[in-house]
């Protein structure tokens, strides 16, 4: 396996993430599973990617499509076996591949036997693995108002459901089915501790932490303010970045990964984080995650603990990564554009009408030849867009369908929720992988669990691969520029054309060589500033059309060399 005798593994790598549900099935029941995804490991060890990231294999009701664990350390059925799974290790690691696992410890499914324990009597010595609470004070419980806090949860309902046989609420930041853990209690921790290491000692090699910026609640568990015409409180600050997060992650690491000789990658979810504590995070000299996906560039926190799209503008969106770049500088960054809970990169940022293959090779070339570790979602190496989902009956995630009917509940038309769910909806990423024009895709024999694109017969793996210049082309010559080209890793980042209204440029900046990456991210041709000009004077072209060295055409963007004089700049 690469590695640099220096730096660790992670900063030279590009990790791709696998949603197992969507990426490949093996045994045609419309699923995909490991068996599937091992089928096709041929495509990751192509396109040159170090890592894998699986969103959650574990056994699941699936109430959010295995982000509701029941058992941290099995398999479940639908993807296959733990048998599976180690199949899947070695074939990896023998391609060079290495596998990291997505660890959702901020709750568990209401299936899970802890959650089970605990909510079959207040007396139980597992009570405490969760957040219970009485209902308030002169209220009836069980109705609306007598909620232990006026939290509402990601999911458009109240973060507190009732259990009427013990008479108390339990608290979960998503959905009822899934119950937040209390780690203020030293036994979840360790509990979470030995999962990791199981996992571990199995032969992964890192843990993507699912929304691990809010495992630390304020245990006073204060009401938040209600902003004018929102229903629930403002519970942001009393669970974002909570008061013991950073104490919970140094102990992690010491008690998970303390003695291992190949250390392995930690990045944290971290919906809501600022810049500020994703330094705390991140700094090297703390050690708690390697890097964070924070949200700022796709994201707005409207409150009410809901972030919504961002409004795309290219200065604003400059501003915010150039921003992260510089002040993660001593740290690390993770770059990603899109996941399974975002619509695709090139439908949100892109233009997947006019300039389908363009604007997708110029966000990938941004998103790669920014300081930090790429995050390639699946579909995004070849320019899957969003799903030209009809009617509500289409949608099929949780946050999604809860979303619809609270809105609709509270007078928005309908045909206005299904327009921003169309636009935001976290089933666009989750629709089946296109490997082929054939029926489902080459997904699956069987019927697929979500519907494919219609567009799979022009957009797929199959195609791309056998045409040199197709966004599938440019994926690899990207990840294969990292694994050349030191600057790529460890360049200094500095921004060109800073007032530009079309233009993302920027020099990567390291000891032997200085990159030139500039980029149109608009429909329109732009003659390129001075500073960007003279940036590339004298470069050789890396990737990119050469054309006309003063200018961009639409979507168009070039990666320059200029190699560093030796003793001089
Ligand atoms: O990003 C989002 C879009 O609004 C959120 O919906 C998302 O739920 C949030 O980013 C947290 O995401 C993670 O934890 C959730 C799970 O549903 C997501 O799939 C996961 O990535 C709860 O485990």
């Amino acid at each position: 396996m690469r590695t640099d005798q220096d730096a660790p593994w992670w900063r030279s790598a590009v990790v791709y993430q696998i949603y197992p549900r969507s990426f490949a099935d093996g045994d045609g029941d419309g699923v995909g599973d490991l068996p599937g995804i091992r089928e096709r490991l041929d495509h990751l060890a192509w396109l040159g990617v170090d890592a894998l990231w699986l969103s959650p294999i574990q056994p699941s009701p699936m109430a959010d499509n295995g982000y509701d664990i029941s058992d941290y350390c099995a398999i479940d059925p639908v993807y296959g076996t733990l048998g599976d799974f180690d199949r899947l290790v070695e074939d990896a690691h023998a391609r060079g591949i290495r596998v990291v696992l997505d660890l959702v410890a901020n709750h568990t499914s209401d299936a899970h036997p802890w959650f089970q324990q605990a909510r079959s009597a207040r007396d139980h010595p597992r009570r405490d693995w969760y957040w219970w609470r009485p209902p308030r004070p002169g209220l009836v419980a069980g109705e609306p108002g007598a909620e232990p806090t006026n939290w509402g949860s990601f999911f458009s309902e109240p973060a507190w459901t009732y259990d009427p046989a013990t008479e108390e609420y339990y608290l979960h930041l998503f959905s009822a089915a899934q119950p937040d853990l209390n780690w203020e209690n030293p036994a979840v921790r360790r509990a979470i501790h030995r999962v990791a290491r199981w996992w571990l000692d199995r032969g992964v090699d890192g843990f993507r932490m699912d929304v691990v910026n809010l495992i630390s609640k304020d245990p006073a568990l204060p009401d938040g303010a209600v902003r004018r015409g929102e229903e629930y409180g403002d519970l942001g600050r009393f669970v974002v970045d909570g008061p013991r997060v950073h104490e919970y992650l140094a102990e992690f690491r010491r008690e998970v990964f303390g003695g291992r000789e190949d250390v392995p990658l930690l990045v944290g979810e971290a919906p809501g984080t600022s810049l500020e504590e994703a330094r705390c995070y991140t700094h090297p000299d703390r050690g708690e995650l390697d890097m964070v996906f924070h949200f700022e560039h796709v994201r707005v926190d409207r409150g009410e603990f809901k972030w919504d799209l961002r409004p795309f503008s290219v200065p604003d969106l400059r501003r915010v990564l150039a921003t992260w770049q510089v002040g993660l500088a001593d740290c690390w960054n993770a770059l990603y554009w899109d996941n399974h809970d975002q619509p695709r990169v090139v439908s949100r940022f892109g233009d997947a009408v006019r300039h389908r293959e363009a604007s997708a090779k110029t966000l990938a070339t941004v998103l790669h030849l920014q300081r930090g570790t790429p995050f390639v979602f699946q579909g995004d190496e070849i320019g899957m867009a969003n799903h030209p989902f009809a009617t509500i009956d289409d949608f099929d995630d949780i946050e999604s369908l809860n979303h619809y009917r609270r809105s609709v509940a509270l007078g928005v038309p309908p045909e206005e929720v299904l327009a921003s769910l169309r636009a935001m909806s976290r089933d666009n990423g989750r629709t089946p992988m296109q490997w082929d024009a054939g029926p489902a895709a080459g997904f699956t024999t069987g019927v697929p669990w979500r519907p494919v694109n219609p567009d799979h017969t022009e957009v797929n793996v199959a195609e791309q691969r056998e045409r040199p210049g197709s966004v599938l082309h440019h994926y690899r010559d990207l990840i294969r520029l990292r694994h050349e080209e030191p600057a790529v890793v460890e360049g200094a980042f500095a921004l060109l054309a800073a007032d530009h209204e079309h233009l993302f440029a920027f020099t990567r900046e390291s000891e032997d060589a200085t990159l030139v990456v500039m980029a149109n991210l608009s429909g329109e041709p732009v003659a390129l500033p001075d500073d960007v000009r003279e940036a590339a004077a004298g470069s050789e072209l890396l990737l990119g059309d050469a054309g006309d060295d003063g200018a961009l055409g639409p979507w168009q963007s070039r990666v320059h060399r200029r190699t560093r004089a030796r003793g001089g700049r």
